[in-house]
Order: C-alpha cells, then structure tokens, then sequence
C-alpha cells in the first residue's frame, strides 16, 4: 500500500512537471528599467529581459536611456531630442528567441499637439515588413503614453522611426508572451524530482523503523 502511495506521489510530480514547465508566459519587456540603461552611447546593446535577448541597435544617433522615457536616440544636432526617436534615427531590437506573441508596443511622448507638430507620428515594422504609421490619440498620461496593438505571433525584429520634424517619441516596451528559460524548466523539473526522492526516502525509511519495532 505504501509502495503504491509512493509511486503515486512520484506520478503526480512527473505529471506536474510535464504539464507546468513547458507553459509560456505573459510578460512586459520595460524599457524603463534600469537593466537598460547600459545601452546609452552605444550603437549597438544586448541585454537578457525575461528570458529574451533584446539585441538593440541605433540609426542616426546613439541608444539613449531615461529612467521614465526608456529608450530614445540621441542624434547629432542640437535641435535633437535626446531622448526620443526623431527624423532619421531608428530605433531597431532583434529579438532572440522570437517573441511567441507581440501583444502591445508602448510609445511615451507622444502627443496630439505638441510645438511644432500638431499631431505627432510614429512608424513601426515587424520582421522587416511595411512600415505602419501610428498617431497619437488624447495621452492617457501626462508623458503621452500610446498603446499599439499588434497581436502577431513569430516577431523577431521590430524597428521604430519618426516621420516627420518635430514629430518624436520613447519606446517605453511590450507586453508579449514568451518562452520560459530553458533554466527555469530545468530547476522546477529537477526542484520537483527531489522533492519526489525526498518523498520515497521517507516512506522508506518510516518503514524500516516499523519493522524495527515489531
Ligand atoms: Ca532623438
Ligand atoms: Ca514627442
């Protein structure tokens, strides 16, 4: 009976474990944080986000962080933006392994009038595809936060640019679903499997001390 309970305990584990660790997960990719703040000055910048490596690369200018504004190119005239993506810079992030689904992309100032602009602009491509243009609606936010929705599966690449003078903005992220790291599944299946030899260990042991006593 015991050896049954023992076998059952070890059964229900592989089957949380086959069932558990393969699942994907929802995740925000935050370009405020600070594990991208390594990318300023830089043409080219890799960092691991959630188990994604963020290959990020800077056309027209160098990578530039900001704690509230995430990623923007710093151009060479004084007329720039530093912090934001303006006329002939590019903002590009190959993204490995591809992103299983690209939710949303979040833009930051961004606004519907702004000097200069009237109505600000931004484009953005998947996989190298057509650029697609966004405007800015009313900001739900005094940092003129856009939500882009995007709903595509596969997305490895994704590149943002400006289209006109004046017209600019930060990529502050996405929300996405990835693929948990190999390591993640590895520690919970091996976290559980001894968690199942602790178990027989135990039985085993209990009965020993039981035939002991008789
Ligand atoms: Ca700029
Ligand atoms: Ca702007």
């Amino acid at each position: 009976m015991k050896k049954n309970v023992c076998w059952a305990i070890l059964a229900l584990i592989a089957l949380i474990t086959l069932t558990v660790s393969p699942v994907s997960a929802t995740t925000v990719i935050d370009f405020t944080s600070p594990i991208y703040s390594g990318a300023t000055g830089n043409t080219t910048f890799a960092v691991v986000d959630q188990g994604i490596f963020n290959n990020l690369t800077a056309s027209g200018g160098v990578l530039n962080w900001t704690p509230g504004g995430g990623l923007g190119i710093n151009g060479p005239t004084s007329l720039d933006d530093p912090s934001e993506i303006g006329l002939l810079e590019v903002l590009g992030d190959g993204l490995v392994p591809p992103l299983m689904t690209l939710y949303d992309i979040y833009l930051g100032d961004i606004y519907t009038s702004e000097f200069l602009t009237g109505t600000e602009q931004a484009q953005y491509r998947i996989n190298g595809g057509a650029w697609i243009t966004v405007s800015a609606v009313t900001p739900t936010s005094g940092s003129g936060l856009l939500t882009i929705s995007v709903n595509l599966d596969n997305v490895s690449q994704i590149d943002f640019r400006a289209t006109k003078l004046g017209s600019d903005f930060s990529v502050r992220g996405y929300s996405a679903e990835v693929v948990p790291e190999m390591s993640t599944i590895f520690l919970s299946g091996t976290g559980l499997l001894g968690l199942g030899l602790w178990a027989q260990i135990n039985i085993r042991r209990r009965r020993q001390r039981e035939q002991q006593k008789t």
